[in-house]
């Protein structure tokens, strides 16, 4: 692996609870800087081009500005360290590796938009992230910068770690709000987004934890430093989580740009002995597939949407010819069925009859007309529910019978 590119994961700071160690190799400095210039932070992050990396890719600058605009009272920034769909796992290893480094970016995003709330979410069947953070939420707490932000702020800021539910729907930001409201982690519907009505009304921030890990180097080493690590325009680093049949699986820190052609055959050292590369489930896995023309695709958000996908999470389930698309979008879709959290009856009932569809057809019992009630429930499907959950299955479904259909018809009996 390229070291140069390592920004999140060097060596060095990989030094789990012990802030003194964080900050010998250059943690703090990018909040002690945001301190000396509060109201330029969130220019400095629209400059870095900072992207949401849970999913949606959203401008980060554009989820801090409306909080840093709101009039001041109760703010919240909120770390969503829920992470637990397939295929995914580069914020469990931040959380347990370097939390300092996410701990000081929440604070940074506190101190940009005068946050009096920062709250750690994380899913709780990651044992070892909880320990870390809570350990390390706890030697931040001693700390005089800690104490530095409340002035800025206009009183005490508290810092603080909640369990999630640890169900894969907790992860949606609004249900991420309901859970630290200490509700059942039910979606609503949005507008109003977060930063208008986050937790208890408040204005609310909800970042990935990967977003605020990328946060402190921004700050300390500057927005063009941040930009031009990524290749071909797209900004700074990406975690890719490389899974399935790679000689080389892991979690690789690349540029981001980086070619899926590059993260499979160079990085993740290529295909499995006697494979052949057939496909990508992107994270996670909600998205369109790609398919051996996309592997010159630059692994950015804005080059993926061109091909009709996602980049997501980063998550890249890489499958060989002789696996069947079938029986993974059957798995996965069985994931959203038993992740669905029962709100939404078509979301509920849609998951669980596509379910039903595909496994029929992957055993061998399915006919045309169930082929044709899958492509009809898709249709109709798309976009009954409060949150995305529905339209990822719905998509990767409709991706798989687009770009594999005759897998399906073979496996039809009549
Ligand atoms: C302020 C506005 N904020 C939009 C914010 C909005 C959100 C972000 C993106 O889904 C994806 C999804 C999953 N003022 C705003 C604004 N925002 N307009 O921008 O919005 P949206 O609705 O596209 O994102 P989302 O609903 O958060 C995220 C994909 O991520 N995904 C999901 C993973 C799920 C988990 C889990 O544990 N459950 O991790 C993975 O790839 O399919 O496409 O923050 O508030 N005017």
């Amino acid at each position: 692996m390229d070291k140069l590119n390592q920004v999140l994961l060097r060596d060095e700071i990989r030094v789990g609870a012990a802030l003194a160690a964080w900050l010998a190799h250059g943690g703090g400095e990018g909040l002690a800087k945001a301190l000396q210039a509060p109201d330029a932070v969130i220019g400095a992050i629209e400059q870095a081009d900072l992207r949401g990396m849970g999913g949606a890719g959203f401008a980060t600058h554009r989820k801090w500005t409306p909080v840093a605009d709101a009039p001041p009272g109760d703010k919240y920034i909120v770390c969503n360290g829920n992470e637990d769909e397939p295929g995914t796992f580069k914020d469990r290893f931040l959380l347990e590796h370097t939390p300092h480094q996410v701990i000081e970016g929440a604070l940074i995003a506190a101190v940009a938009t005068r946050a009096n709330h920062v709250v750690l979410y994380v899913n709780p069947h990651q044992p070892a992230a909880l320990a870390a953070l809570g350990q390390a939420v706890q030697q931040w707490q001693g700390h005089p910068l800690f104490a530095a932000i409340g002035q800025r702020v206009g009183g005490a800021v508290s810092l603080r770690v909640v369990p999630s539910s640890g169900l894969y729907i907790g992860g949606e930001e609004t249900a991420v709000i309901a859970s630290v409201e200490g509700s059942f982690p039910f979606p609503r519907r949005k507008p109003p987004f977060p930063a208008q009505q986050g937790v208890h009304g408040a204005p609310t921030v909800v970042n990935n934890t990967e977003t605020l890990a990328h946060v402190p180097g921004i700050l300390r080493h500057g927005a063009a430093w941040y930009r031009g690590l990524g290749i071909s325009g797209a900004a700074g680093t990406k975690l890719y989580s490389l899974s399935g049949d790679v000689l080389r699986p892991g979690l690789f820190e690349l540029p981001m740009g980086t070619s899926l052609q590059s993260l499979v055959f160079e990085h993740g050292g290529g295909m499995l002995q006697g494979k052949e590369f057939k496909a990508v489930f992107t994270g996670g896995p909600s998205n369109t597939l790609l398919t051996k023309r996309d592997l010159d695709v630059a692994l950015d958000f804005d080059s993926v949407r061109q091909r009709e996908s996602r980049l997501g999470t980063g998550a890249m389930i890489v499958v060989s010819e002789g696996t069947s698309i079938v029986r993974k979008v059957a798995e996965y879709v069985s994931f959203f069925a038993q992740g669905s959290c029962g709100q939404c009856p078509p979301c509920k009932g849609g998951t669980f009859q596509l379910m039903r569809l595909l496994n029929r057809i992957d055993t061998g019992r399915g006919v045309r007309a169930d082929m044709e009630a899958l492509e009809n429930l898709c249709r109709i499907a798309r976009g009954s529910g409060r949150c995305g959950l529905i339209d990822g299955a719905v998509t990767v479904v409709e991706s798989s019978v687009h770009q594999f259909r005759a897998e399906y018809e073979a496996l039809l009996t009549a």
